[in-house]
């Protein structure tokens, strides 16, 4: 039987520091995300996991709501987007967004996640009112809601700075902030697939500045087009010193990229599984600053999801209910599970399921504390 060390490998000086809990180099990510010998990377990745976490993975029983499709950007990556007035483009009212969540309201609910495009006409008063009567018809959930490019853009068309808009936000209800929208921060991969959307340092401005009222959020990498292995390293060490900085990352979720009815189908196939475990476990060991790293089922499958869980990751998302940014671009995963399904999930992977609040507390102690 042929077993790999570390040394093979020629990741012992990288072991080394993984043991000793030193952090890693961009020369060290470099050697980890090249190396062909993904078991050893994995065991590494593990290793931080298991010091972190032990044996628990967590869920969250979570709704996901895309109030509209409309969006000014239109990245070449996204099959969800529409220009406004186009065929399939559309705009919830805020009481068609509340009669969806009633319309999932079959238990507790601990979190909305309400993302949508960067539409050109809707005001911060829509998102006023929508934050402020989800708070009103569910007090118990917290709102994560609008990434960073969401916030930019209604911070810009209303001609207010970040800062206020965010605070606005928070006042009507927002909790925190989910991680889309960063993708990959290389300006080359910006200017060829996302030419219109906010630049990377935009991005982690205003994620800065939400970290700075309290805002906590999560962060993202969308992974498996066009982008380089040096740009990966990048990405993950631009995070890591934000986080340095401001300590207000709950978790970072890779996201795989899907193909399907995108600008780049045909061209590009996505990423493989070997891909999305390297990218998992790699960004493990990278940021050793960001406590969670999660695998979104819906995203990778629920079978990889179980492999992912000895690559790095804790976390599985949730039951979510909804999903149409990746099933736009073809996913055939379910777009929801029930808490038995993903306890059994996480179950068969050999973890203990811990319910989760989006504050990753756990959900048992939340309704006291
Ligand atoms: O911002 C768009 C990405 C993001 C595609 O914070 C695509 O907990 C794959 O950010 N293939 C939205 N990805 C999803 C997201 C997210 C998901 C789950 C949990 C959290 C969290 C955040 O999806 C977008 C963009 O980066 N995306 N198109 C595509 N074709
Ligand atoms: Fe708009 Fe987001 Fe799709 Fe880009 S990824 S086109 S910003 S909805």
């Amino acid at each position: 039987m042929k077993v790999v060390s570390f040394q093979q490998a020629s990741l012992d000086a990288v072991a080394a520091k993984v043991a000793s809990g030193e952090r890693l180099s961009a020369d060290d990510g470099l050697r980890l995300i090249r190396t062909p010998h993904l078991a050893a990377v994995g065991a590494l990745a593990d290793l931080v996991r298991d010091r972190l976490h032990g044996d628990s993975t967590y869920y969250i029983i979570n709704r996901h709501i895309n109030y509209t499709n409309v969006c000014v950007n239109r990245c070449r990556f996204c099959a969800f987007s529409r220009g406004e007035g186009e065929p399939g483009a559309y705009l919830f009212s805020v009481a068609e967004c509340l009669a969806k969540a009633e319309s999932f309201r079959a238990g507790r609910v601990s979190e909305f996640h309400i993302v949508g495009g960067c539409h050109p006409t809707l005001e911060l008063n829509y998102y006023v009112e929508l934050l402020s009567e989800f708070r009103r018809c569910f007090p118990e959930a917290h709102l994560q809601a609008l990434t960073a490019v969401e916030i930019a853009h209604i911070a810009g068309r209303e001609g207010i700075s970040v800062r206020e808009c965010l605070a606005r936000l928070r006042d009507a209800g927002l909790g925190s902030l989910p991680g889309g929208g960063a993708e990959v921060f290389s300006y080359r991969v910006r200017q060829e697939l996302c030419p219109d959307k906010l630049s990377s340092e935009e991005w982690l401005e205003v994620m800065r500045t939400a970290h700075s009222l309290g805002i906590r959020s999560n962060c993202t990498l969308l992974y498996g087009h066009i982008e380089r292995d040096e740009e990966v390293i990048d990405h993950l060490l631009r995070l890591r010193s934000l986080q340095d900085d401001s300590g207000g990352f709950l978790a970072f979720i890779p996201l795989a990229f899907h193909p399907a009815h995108t600008a780049l189908e045909g061209n590009i196939p996505g990423p493989t599984a070997l891909e999305k475990l390297r990218i998992l476990a790699v960004s493990r060991l990278m940021l050793d600053n960001i406590p969670h790293i999660k695998v979104f089922w819906i995203m990778i499958g629920l079978r990889l999801a179980q492999v992912a869980l000895s690559f790095g990751a804790d976390d599985v998302d949730g039951t979510v209910a909804e999903e149409r940014i990746t099933h736009a671009a073809g996913a055939e995963t379910p777009e929801a599970l029930t808490t038995n399904e993903i306890t059994q999930l996480i179950r068969g992977a050999g973890r203990t399921p811990v319910e989760r609040d989006t504050l990753y507390r756990p959900a048992h102690l939340t309704e006291t504390s």
